[in-house]
């Protein structure tokens, strides 16, 4: 049975550093098909029918850059069978923003929280435990770097992609969810199962570009203005905040700052 694992993360999150650790010198370069973005694939070391895909660096599945049309096409379309996605574990709430929307795609994911030797010194902690309850993902604890936890982060990555369980643990506010659940209603003929909260998401976003991606597009309009009445604010931006106040309760359960190596004052 030959893998198909997709890295996804952050520009800066170490991800070119992961893909080496795992890749050695195992690695084709060429470009995504029709755009000057570069591809990266490569066999993970050890396991000739297990392809790492290197996705572009990005923030978000939103449609505003390329990069980030190019990694969610290519999740929507080639249904890699696990993702990988490496966050910053200095800099883990900014990254929990992509990680929220990798997670609807109804791909397993396996989280792998870098920079742990930068985290060890400063004191910092994250409890893996919570995040993976509040994620409702694998997550493991690396250092792309200095190549601590990189196996493990690709062991659990394979075998998840055998025994893929996937549950969504979370859900944003009662209104936005019944949206999402009408929305999907009228997709369910079209989109499978799994990929149904994406679809649903970004239509009532208005993420024109998505539509690209479906054989019939429906009329969400009336979905769309009652959410807008209800929350007085634009589709677009009413779920941009859920998902911040998700991600500030996941990041409360889970993270405690230490003050090692910080200016204190007195
Ligand atoms: C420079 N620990 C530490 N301490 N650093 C890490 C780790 C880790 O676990 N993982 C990655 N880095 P990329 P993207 C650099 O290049 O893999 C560092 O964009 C420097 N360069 O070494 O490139 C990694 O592919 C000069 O740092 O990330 C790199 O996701 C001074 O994080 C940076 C200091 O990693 C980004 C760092 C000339």
């Amino acid at each position: 049975m030959s893998i198909k694992i997709a890295l996804a993360g952050n520009p800066n999150s170490g991800k070119t550093t992961l893909f080496n650790g795992l890749t050695g010198s195992n690695q084709f370069v060429g470009n995504w098909p029709g755009v000057t973005v570069e591809k990266k694939e490569g066999k993970l070391k050890g396991h000739k029918d297990v392809t790492i895909t290197d996705l572009p660096g990005i923030y978000s599945l939103s449609p505003y850059t390329l990069e980030e049309v190019v990694a969610r096409n290519y999740l929507i379309n080639e249904k890699p069978d696990v993702i990988l996605n490496i966050v910053d574990g200095t800099n883990i709430e900014r990254n929990l923003y992509l990680s929220t929307q990798l997670i609807e795609l109804g791909i397993p994911v396996v989280m792998a929280v870098n920079m742990i030797d930068i985290m060890e010194k400063s004191g910092d902690k994250i409890s893996i435990k919570n995040l993976k309850e509040s994620l409702g993902c694998e997550v493991v604890e690396i250092s792309a770097l200095k190549g601590k936890g990189i196996k493990e982060a690709a062991n659990k990555a394979v075998e998840l992609a055998k025994k893929p369980n996937h549950e969504m643990v979370h859900k944003f506010d009662k209104k936005v969810e019944d949206a999402i659940e009408k929305v999907e209603e009228k997709i369910a003929f079209d989109i499978p199962k799994e990929q149904q909260r994406f679809f649903a998401i970004k239509l009532l976003e208005r993420d024109d570009k998505i539509k690209e991606q479906m054989k019939t597009v429906p009329d969400v309009e009336n979905e769309i203005k009652q959410l807008e009445d209800a929350f007085d604010d634009d589709t677009e931006s009413i779920i941009t905040n859920e998902r911040y106040t998700y991600i500030s309760s996941v990041i409360g359960k889970c993270v405690s700052k230490g003050n090692k190596g910080e200016l204190t004052t007195s």
